[in-house]
């Protein structure tokens, strides 16, 4: 499939996904939403991809629902088939991706375009980035993932003050929360989020895909509950081919090379 609205590639294991409307700051339509559930389909077939960026060009990372698309009577739309339609899928592959994340934010995250980033593992940002449940501002709630993932983040009361505000949260602030991992300069941006995403690319892919399932696990269920998820992963993961030659590479004083076997 070649895309309209978006620019994928994959180079040293890391696929990268940018989102390429700049002239709305990346506003999702239904045919961007489709062309991303393509590329992350290919992510998750290449087993030569080992770690995702998604990342935004021109100044914005993503200023969700493109507002334009709705037409002139936005209320008389069926949203839910909408929703169901293009958003669920989309948030629910990137989430349960068994491959790791990373937002690479390099501008104004708002609405579902904040969804998208915070359903990613980790999010590095850009000094100057803003990020907005800008729901609110038009008469809706929260919708693709945001208020599952944003109260996990930073907690229910600056969850709620996003929400119900639609508030632009400020760099400094977004990194005190919590929102993002990391604050970089323009220039360092790109550096950094490759650096990491090598790091990840390089670590053990059957254990780093369990990681995601098991915290997300640990988020909502209860101690007994997440000790027998943590052994049954932990069984998984001592079976493996890399947990075995990372023990060989530790006596023998190397860095282990991780096949995903
Ligand atoms: O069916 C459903 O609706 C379900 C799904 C809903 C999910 C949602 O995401 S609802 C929320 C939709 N998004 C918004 O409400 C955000 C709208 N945008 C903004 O509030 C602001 O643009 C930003 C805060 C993101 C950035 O502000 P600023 O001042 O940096 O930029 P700007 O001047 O407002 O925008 C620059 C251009 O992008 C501008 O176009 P122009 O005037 O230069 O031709 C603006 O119209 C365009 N743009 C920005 N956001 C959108 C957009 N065009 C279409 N849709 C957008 N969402």
């Amino acid at each position: 499939m070649s895309y309209q609205s978006i620019d994928y590639e994959v180079q040293d294991h890391i696929a990268t996904i940018a989102l390429n409307r700049p002239e709305t700051l990346n506003a999702l339509t239904n045919g961007m939403m489709a062309e991303i559930v393509d590329a992350l389909k290919q992510v998750e077939r290449n087993r030569d991809v080992r770690t995702l960026v998604l990342t935004g060009r021109g100044r914005g990372f993503c200023s969700g629902q493109d507002l334009k698309a709705l037409g002139e009577k936005p209320a008389e739309r069926d949203i839910a088939e909408h929703l169901d339609r293009y958003y669920h899928p989309l948030i629910k592959r990137l989430a349960n991706l068994e491959k790791p994340t990373i937002a690479m934010v390099n501008g104004v995250a708002a609405g579902a375009g904040m969804s998208l980033a915070l359903a990613c593992d980790l999010r590095i940002a850009v000094v100057g980035v803003r990020f907005s449940q800008t729901f609110v501002r038009i008469g809706l709630v929260p919708d693709s993932g945001s208020s599952y993932f944003l109260p996990r983040l930073i907690g229910p009361a600056r969850a709620l003050e996003m929400a119900m505000t639609g508030m632009m949260v400020d760099d400094e602030t977004a990194l005190q929360w919590g929102l993002i991992n990391r604050l970089v300069t323009d220039e360092q941006l790109q550096k950094e989020t490759y650096d990491l995403a090598r790091t990840l690319a390089s670590g053990p892919p059957l254990a780093l895909g369990m990681i995601k399932r098991e915290m997300a696990y640990g988020a909502s269920h209860g101690l007994d509950q997440v000790l027998e998820r943590e052994k049954d992963f932990q069984v998984r993961a001592a079976q493996t081919a890399d947990h075995q030659t990372a023990v060989e590479a530790f006596f023998a004083k190397k860095s282990p090379v991780f096949r995903g076997q």
